[in-house]
């Protein structure tokens, strides 16, 4: 598609920042997990367009709700790193005390309403938060970020529905990463497109290249501008790829072609924004180079404090697990 907005340099270069800190502190979560510090850990590298390009539109008190699969949402959303490594690793200081590791990450602070393991769990919640929102009379707007395989989830459909029938203030985001573990979408989609399904229920919708952040940036924009006027929601299918197995212990990737690996790292969205920036004279090669710097120094400064601190207490065992109502 051909990119209409213009957008300000400062929001070109936070998106820049903010895909290469994901890369890596994704890249760090992986030799934590491989050095048996985590476990399930669910790596969102090639995925980190697809968050970035709609959190950009974001406000803290919007809501975003995640997957199994969200260190990128969260980190997009704004997230605390040291205490989301601390988080992964189960340390007391973790974004919830070490109790939620890698698949369960909140901080209602930001908006970010938990990535979930349960797929397509998240989804109808979505709807709930924008009914909440609708209510209040606010102009706030919930985000859920879903896989190609939750997309085959009853509860899509039912949230789809209600989002449509009340126009809710809610922005569906299908990350379709052609995967759901080994499966690939050619044999689990009916259909000619996930995207297509949104029709049904009279919800516009649009097939994004996820890998292209002024792509996103663009779709999400409109999708939000959408929502907050009260003009009902929007499905968005990203066509996105991960680079690396299901999770850690899915190797070798016996069900993919190295052909197909090589076409979608080939179009890689870090390289290409850092492409557009210098080619568009928005940063030098030198400017690049800082902002990258400065993620990986961020990065292994959340490693250094998740490794400083302390696993909780054993008396904590029970201690944030259950609320209670007055
Ligand atoms: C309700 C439910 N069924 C099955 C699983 C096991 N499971 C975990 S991830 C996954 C695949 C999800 O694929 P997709 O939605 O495409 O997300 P991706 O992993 O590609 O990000 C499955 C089947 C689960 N966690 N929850
Ligand atoms: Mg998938």
């Amino acid at each position: 598609m051909t990119i209409t907005t213009s957008i300000d340099n400062d929001k070109l270069l936070w998106m820049y920042q903010m895909m290469v800190t994901i890369r890596r502190f994704e890249e760090q979560s992986k030799r934590e997990a491989d050095a048996g510090k985590l476990r399930g850990m669910h790596s969102s590298v090639g995925q980190e367009a697809v968050p970035v390009g709609v959190c950009a539109h974001l406000r803290d008190d919007d809501y975003v709700l995640g997957t199994h699969r969200s260190h990128h949402h969260c980190i997009a959303k704004g997230l605390d790193l040291n205490a989301m490594m601390a988080e992964l690793l189960g340390k007391s200081t973790g974004t919830n005390k070490g109790k939620g590791g890698t698949m369960h990450i909140a901080d209602i602070n930001k908006g970010m309403l938990g990535a979930n393991g349960v797929v397509g769990s998240n989804i109808p919640v979505a709807a709930g938060v924008g009914l909440s929102a609708r209510i209040r009379g606010t102009d706030q707007v919930s985000v859920v970020f879903f896989g190609d395989g939750a997309a085959n989830q009853g509860t899509l459909h039912e949230a789809m529905n209600l989002a449509g029938i009340w126009k809710l203030p809610t922005l569906f985001v299908c990350e379709n990463n052609r995967y759901a573990e080994s499966t690939p979408v050619e044999y689990s989609v009916s259909g000619e497109s996930i995207a297509e399904r949104a029709s049904g229920y009279n919800i516009p919708s649009v097939i994004a290249d996820g890998q292209n952040v002024l792509e996103m940036y663009e779709i999400g924009g409109e999708a939000v501008r959408r929502a907050r006027a009260g003009e009902g929601p929007t499905f968005i299918e990203a066509q996105t790829y991960r680079y690396n197995g299901h999770f850690g212990a899915d190797n070798p990737l016996t069900y993919r072609t190295q052909e197909e690996e090589d076409y979608y790292e080939g179009r890689d969205c870090v390289e290409r924004m850092k492409a557009h920036l210098s080619q568009t004279k928005v940063a030098t090669e030198d400017e690049i180079n800082e902002i990258d710097k400065k993620a990986l120094a961020t990065v292994e400064e959340a490693a250094r404090f998740a490794d400083d601190s302390p696993f909780p207490d054993p008396e904590e065992l029970t201690t944030d697990v259950y609320i209670s109502y007055p």
